[in-house]
């Protein structure tokens, strides 16, 4: 599972202040804790400063980097806040995200297009959220065919099927994994990836609702996920569900994690 940790958003108070009193110290020490957990990437998202999004979304990267080797996942729909981000980050990094939504996906394409960044491609369009599993499909179908004809890597698009809470519908739960199931089949070598807690968004002990559905979306071929990696016990299903799903050659990961000490919750 390819880990991008979701805690320096600036929708999270602490993360929004320290964003804005430009605290380093508090930032530095989110990615490396995050990093220290097993993050594989940094997700970095300065959202809700209209106008400052660019220049904090650039501090932010440096910010982080100074203190990890780990690469950042740039969470901006704003071309220029993410050419910001690039300009100073050192590595791979990964876009999250492009859509199908005209103007984002316009503005972002040439961002990727011939480059060896990683790409989420999120399953949305001018045509509002989808809801069946058919939408997502249509949607995927549309986005990878077309970062593929403009020089993007399959193996470098992870498709976000776009995960909704199920407090609003009940079948936004199976949508979602159906989608997973379908992608993973039609595009071989592709990832997939999701901000995975929208599921259980508007319900109590969320905690609970989150793992079980990672663990069922890891049996339908999940290989990426925006998480909060401080969870241990979200940490310890990932590598038991990936063991259990026969991604886990010798259950080598499972007897790695279970010696590091990261199986005792
Ligand atoms: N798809 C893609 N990108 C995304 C999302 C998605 N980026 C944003 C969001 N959705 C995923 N990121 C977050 C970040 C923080 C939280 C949820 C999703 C969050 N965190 C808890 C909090 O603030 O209380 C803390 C973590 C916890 O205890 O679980 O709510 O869908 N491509």
């Amino acid at each position: 599972m390819i880990i991008i940790g979701e805690l320096i958003n600036a929708s999270r108070k602490a993360i929004g202040k320290a964003i804005e009193e430009q605290d380093t110290v508090a930032i530095q020490q989110v990615a490396k804790d995050q990093t220290a957990a097993g993050a594989d990437y940094i997700d970095v998202n300065a959202g809700i400063f209209v106008g400052k999004e660019p220049d904090y979304l650039k501090w932010l990267v440096e910010t982080v980097q100074a203190v990890t080797d780990k690469p950042c996942a740039i969470d901006s729909p704003d071309p220029k806040a993410i050419e910001a981000a690039l300009s100073v980050h050192a590595g791979t990094a990964m876009i999250n995200s492009i859509s199908l939504e005209k103007e984002r996906y316009d503005n972002l394409l040439p961002i990727v297009s011939g480059t060896d960044l990683k790409v989420i491609a999120l399953c949305m369009s001018d045509a509002g959220m989808p809801e069946a599993v058919e939408d997502r499909l249509k949607i995927a179908d549309e986005l990878v065919n077309s970062l593929v004809r403009h020089n993007v890597k399959v193996e470098n698009i992870f498709v976000d099927p776009l995960v909704q809470p199920m407090s609003v519908n009940n079948h936004f739960g199976t949508a979602f994994l159906d989608a997973v199931e379908a992608i993973v089949q039609r595009f071989p070598g592709i990832h997939t990836a999701c901000g995975l807690s929208n599921i259980s968004y508007g319900l109590p002990a969320r905690k609970f609702l989150n793992q079980t559905f990672m663990t069922m979306a890891i049996a339908k071929g999940l290989d990426g996920a925006i998480v909060n990696p401080l969870d241990r016990q979200m940490m310890a299903n990932i590598v038991a569900a990936e063991a259990l799903a026969g991604k886990d050659d010798y259950c080598m990961n499972y007897l790695k994690a279970f010696r590091s000490g990261m199986l005792e919750t």
